[in-house]
């Protein structure tokens, strides 16, 4: 069908390659900031926080005499990163000097039945032809059938968009397919959640407990420096994972646990830690209800009850935990972040928020501190109106989702689902969704089939490009001004990103393109600025700055003002539960017939001849965003498969050669991967990281170049809280050849 082969594109209209020639000569990798000259007369310097990923470090981007960018480093001032950047933000200029971007705005000219082709399209008509759809949608089904997934910057602007126009249909896969169900799983318990960044205090922690939690490949700057320092001055660190990750590998225990079994380990914990009085009691009587209901609920979990299910020794459950009581409260069992698993996610998290809790380490040094963020003014704009229902309305049976859940808009994107509402159409910006969002029954296929309009808006040529009606390219981060930063961290700081270049081609930013759509719906009033430095300064001047101080500052430190960082020795602390205290036992869940504590369910191990599929990031990419960034896929260009070496022996694998892979649904990877045999892993599992497999040949540098795990993620374990997307009960089996050419 129509939008389907879009992977055979031989045009993306003429003229499209027709650009500057590479200017892709910099000093990216001048390694340390000392062996670039930054007192050469032809630099000048800009502003920015990066956005190669979401934890937004500040910096400053140098530009020569020609308007080249030279390089990025880090903001000296900045509290947030440590006036670091990691590899990927060093690397961040790829994504200005990438000639595969999207360059100009392009509308679909096929028609269902043939290949995807495309032409180029004028700003003018390319956003005159989305206004009028949106137009058409809202006078035939109402606004709020128009959806917005979206993720990163760009979003906000969106956002406001979307709100003047009506709809509040909006989702992104930072919930349902990443951190919901911690969030959400914390909040039951604390009354809030931990925070982006997390507000974990492990520079004074002097134990380290990560669960699945692969610190330092999983690359959040300020993390890792803190995790560097705590090792710096000594701590314990304990990891759980299937696989010799890096941290695992500067860990004192390394718990090789069986996959999706945490559960059961964390019961354990929870036994010998209220079993041997190892927890702590004055903190657990002040602050927390629900001990005694727990305590009755974990006697049966012994270590030995454990052994069976984990495959860890009751002696390594037994010394891990008290070990993690000998340092509380500085210990810190670390929540996650991408905890969307095997179903069970937000009970999970509660596991680990009360084993938290037992030892006291909710807001206490070296546990968790209490963060603080800027107050930023709203630019004033018209009331926005009511939408006659909103994206969590679709979330029937989710009772804890209080967001969008980006599969239940798909769903309700598919004529015939059981839904409360329908959707038909969709604004796609800033997430591959395809890539991003795995689902059952080819559910996302149908959807997009289903649509009646469907505008992507990327700096990419990415797969969900391919699918779309309209594809409108944003510039770079570089090119562009976006919301001020507010970093949610021990002190408030804001930080500026400012255009160090033009954007390149015909790309615009994503604020002139959510106005430039506003205007042409007739919202005007929503839109009562010139540029975005409008909005910037008015809120600047309000926050003792201005547009002009950032500009040469960058980033901005202000006080803290909301108290202590920890809860001071016996004082009181109201928690923001419905009972004003920690809860052990959820009176909530019960209310609604779910479990009140974390209960153990056992989950599929993979058949005969199959593995289970893990996967996990790596430091020098972000998902499928960087890929193709000529830098950074210099440094690594395609994932590879780990296997055992046991494996690797029975199954005559050799590391490096080429293999494909077929998952339980009996789907087959498109491109092949190559193994990397490895004691690292675990015999009953394989690992690769997201984001590579690239299926459209547009993508140059990335096109085909290893498996992209969504492709083989066709079962999910719905979390029944919060619909998170569990993607890890699935099974893969080794082809050694290419099943498409042998049939
Ligand atoms: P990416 O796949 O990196 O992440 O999901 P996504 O947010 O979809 O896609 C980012 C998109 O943004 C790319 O298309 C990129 O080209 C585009 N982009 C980059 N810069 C800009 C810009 O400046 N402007 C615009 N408009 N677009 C830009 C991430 C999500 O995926 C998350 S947060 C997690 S934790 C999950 N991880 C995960 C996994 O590990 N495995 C599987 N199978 N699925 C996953 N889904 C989730
Ligand atoms: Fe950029 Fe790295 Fe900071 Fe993420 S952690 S914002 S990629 S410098």
């Amino acid at each position: 069908s129509s939008r389907r082969d879009f992977i055979k594109i031989s045009m993306w209209g003429a003229g499209a390659a027709a650009v500057a020639g590479s200017l892709y000569s910099v000093d990216v990798f001048g390694g340390n900031k000392e062996d670039f000259n930054y007192d050469r007369p032809d630099l000048k310097r800009f502003p920015t926080y990066c956005d190669v990923c979401f934890w937004k470090c500040a910096g400053w981007t140098y530009v020569d005499d020609k308007g080249t960018i030279k390089k990025i480093i880090g903001n000296d001032i900045d509290t947030h990163s440590k006036g670091r950047l990691c590899t990927r933000g060093t690397g961040g200029l790829g994504m200005h000097f990438d000639d595969d971007r999207l360059k100009t705005p392009l509308i679909r000219v096929s028609k269902k039945g043939e290949k995807s082709v495309f032409r180029e399209a004028s700003w003018e008509e390319a956003i005159s032809l989305v206004a009028s759809k949106m137009k058409d949608i809202k006078s035939k089904y109402g606004a709020e059938s128009f959806a917005l997934l979206k993720h990163g910057a760009i979003g906000s602007h969106l956002e406001h968009l979307f709100s003047a126009y009506g709809s509040d249909t909006v989702a992104e896969p930072a919930f349902a397919q990443c951190r919901g169900p911690r969030d959400e799983g914390l909040k039951l318990t604390f009354g809030e959640s931990c925070g982006s960044p997390e507000a974990t205090d492990m520079r004074d922690s002097k134990c380290l407990v990560f669960i699945g939690s692969h610190i330092g490949e999983n690359m959040h700057n300020s993390q890792v420096q803190e995790v560097s320092e705590a090792i710096d001055k000594g701590v314990t660190i304990i990891t759980v994972d299937p696989r010799l990750s890096t941290v695992a590998s500067k860990s004192k225990y390394w718990l090789p646990i069986r996959p999706a079994t945490d559960m059961a380990l964390l019961l354990a914990w929870m036994n010998v830690i209220i079993f041997e009085d190892l927890y702590d009691a004055a903190y657990v009587a002040k602050y927390t209800t629900g001990f005694d209901e727990l305590k009755e609920h974990v006697r049966q979990f012994t270590p030995e009850w454990a052994y069976s299910i984990t495959d860890l020794t009751p002696k390594m459950i037994r010394d891990s935990a008290r070990e993690m009581a000998k340092a509380a409260p500085a210990t810190l069992i670390h929540p996650g972040r991408h905890s969307t698993w095997y179903g069970d996610d937000t009970q999970r998290t509660r596991a680990i928020g009360i084993l938290n809790a037992l030892l006291g380490t909710w807001g206490r040094r070296g546990g968790f501190y209490f963060n603080e963020k800027a107050k930023v003014p709203k630019y004033p704009h018209p009331e926005y109106p009511e939408p006659a229902w909103k994206a969590k309305d679709l979330n029937v049976n989710l009772l804890f989702a209080n967001q969008g859940v980006t599969n239940e808009v798909i769903r309700a994107s598919i004529p015939g689902e059981d839904t409360t509402h329908q959707v038909k159409a969709w604004m796609v910006a800033g997430t591959n969704l395809t890539q991003s969002v795995p689902t059952e029954k080819n559910l996302m296929m149908k959807a997009i089939e289903a649509l009646e309009f469907l505008v992507v808006i990327d700096i990419y040529p990415v797969e969900i490009t391919g699918y779309a009606d309209v594809v409108l390219p944003e510039c770079s981060y570089l090119e562009r001004y976006d919301d001020l930063r507010n970093s949610d961290f021990r002190t408030p700081s804001i930080a500026l990103r400012m255009p160090a270049a033009a954007p390149r081609w015909e790309s615009k930013p994503g604020w002139w393109i959510g106005k430039q759509i506003g205007l042409k719906l007739g919202l005007g009033d929503y839109y009562k600025f010139n540029d975005y430095t409008d909005i910037l300064d008015w809120q600047f001047k309000q926050m003792g700055t201005s547009l002009e101080e950032m500009k040469h500052i960058g980033v901005k430190n202000l006080p803290r003002t909301s108290g202590p960082l920890y809860i001071e020795d016996g004082a009181e602390h109201i928690f923001k539960t419905d009972s004003g205290k920690i809860e052990l036992y959820s009176q909530k869940l019960k209310d609604v017939g779910l479990d009140p504590m974390p209960v153990y369910t056992a989950h599929e191990q993979p058949p005969k001849d199959y593995f289970r599929l893990n996967y996990g990031r790596a430091p020098m990419h972000t998902f499928s965003k960087t890929v193709n960034s000529p830098n950074l896929n210099d440094l690594r260009s395609e994932n590879a498969l780990w296997v055992n070496p046991k494996v690797g022996k029975i199954w005559n694998l050799k590391s490096g050669q080429p293999v494909w892979l077929k998952n339980q649904d009996d789907v087959v990877s498109s491109f092949p991967i190559k193994v990397r045999l490895t004691e690292r892993i675990r015999w009953d599992s394989v690992y690769m990281v997201h984001g590579f497999g690239q299926k459209n040949p547009e993508m140059k540098r990335s096109y085909g170049k290893g498996v992209n795990d969504t492709e083989m993620i066709t079962k999910l374990m719905v979390d029944p809280l919060m619909g998170g997307t569990g993607m890890r009960g699935n099974f893969v089996t080794i082809l050694t050849e290419n099943p498409k050419e042998t049939v």
